[in-house]
């Protein structure tokens, strides 16, 4: 894993995207990703404003919401975004052929590539997923986008391991400008071969150690010293009546103190 800071990182990091998150990280003192999977543009609002100070990255699964509008919700999210300095992350797992994920990453009701930094692919159906991804947000946008491809799941039972996972790392060493890293529980290796891909990891919880649906849950310092750059907490920062405003500091701390654990060894 690396034991760089994310400020020697920023400098030499091959993706745009990731120069940017890595910088901001630094700057803003945070390494932590707000996943806010909730039902209404409103709710989804308040936290984005009331996580925004403690967070680098807001995960959005935008699907999820009944009232999803570009003007009501992505453009006041942006605000939300440039007033607290966080990017956005359209957690949409694309998994197609290169011509059907180029389509539904700008296409559709949503139009990810036009307002999310980042979004993410599942490796299974082969390296056109990055070419047809990398093709839309070309087309989109002058503005950077980042794709992280997702090496390894936190739900009991993933097939994405061992070889699987191999395959998927191969496929990511084809475009070191696009792919800026995976997500995945741990770290993916490539620093020598030139690649300093971030490790994005989900299921981190302080308080509890899985769901009823699979979910499993390890802490935030098990996962920064194993290598992971951005830790993402979902309902352990709003979920059962917790309140965001302290959950928000209370796992900002946890994850930036691991961080700096991890650089002075
Ligand atoms: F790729 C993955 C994964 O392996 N595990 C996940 O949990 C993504 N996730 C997402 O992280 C999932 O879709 C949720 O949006 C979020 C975890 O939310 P939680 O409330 O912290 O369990």
């Amino acid at each position: 894993m690396s034991t760089k800071t994310y400020k020697e990182r920023a400098v030499a990091h091959a993706s745009p995207v990731a120069a940017k998150l890595l910088t901001l990280m630094h700057e803003k003192s945070t390494n932590l990703c707000a996943s806010v999977d909730v039902r209404t543009t409103k709710k989804l609002l308040e936290l984005a404003d009331t996580l925004g100070p403690h967070i680098c990255l807001l995960k959005t699964h935008v699907d999820i919401l009944t009232d999803f509008d570009m003007e009501k919700t992505i453009k006041p999210l942006k605000e939300l975004a440039a007033k607290h300095k966080f990017m956005i992350f359209e957690d949409r797992k694309f998994a197609d052929i290169g011509n059907t994920v180029k389509l539904q990453y700008s296409s559709g009701v949503y139009r990810i590539s036009e307002w999310s930094d980042i979004t993410n692919a599942h490796g299974i159906t082969g390296p056109s997923v990055i070419a047809g991804l990398k093709q839309a947000a070309e087309t989109a946008t002058t503005e950077p986008r980042g794709l992280l491809m997702l090496a390894e799941l936190s739900s009991a039972g993933s097939l994405a391991h061992g070889d699987y996972t191999k395959g998927v790392v191969e496929m990511a060493k084809t475009d070191k400008d696009f792919v800026m890293g995976f997500i995945a529980q741990g770290d993916m290796g490539g620093r020598d071969q030139g690649f300093d891909w971030i490790i994005m990891t989900p299921g981190v919880n302080l308080d509890e150690k899985g769901d009823s649906l699979g979910q499993q849950y390890r802490s935030v310092e098990d996962v920064v010293a194993g290598g992971s750059d951005v830790i993402i907490v979902g309902r352990g920062l709003f979920s059962n009546g917790r309140d965001p405003a302290v959950e928000g500091a209370r796992y900002r701390k946890a994850c930036w103190d691991a961080y700096l654990k991890r650089i002075r060894k």
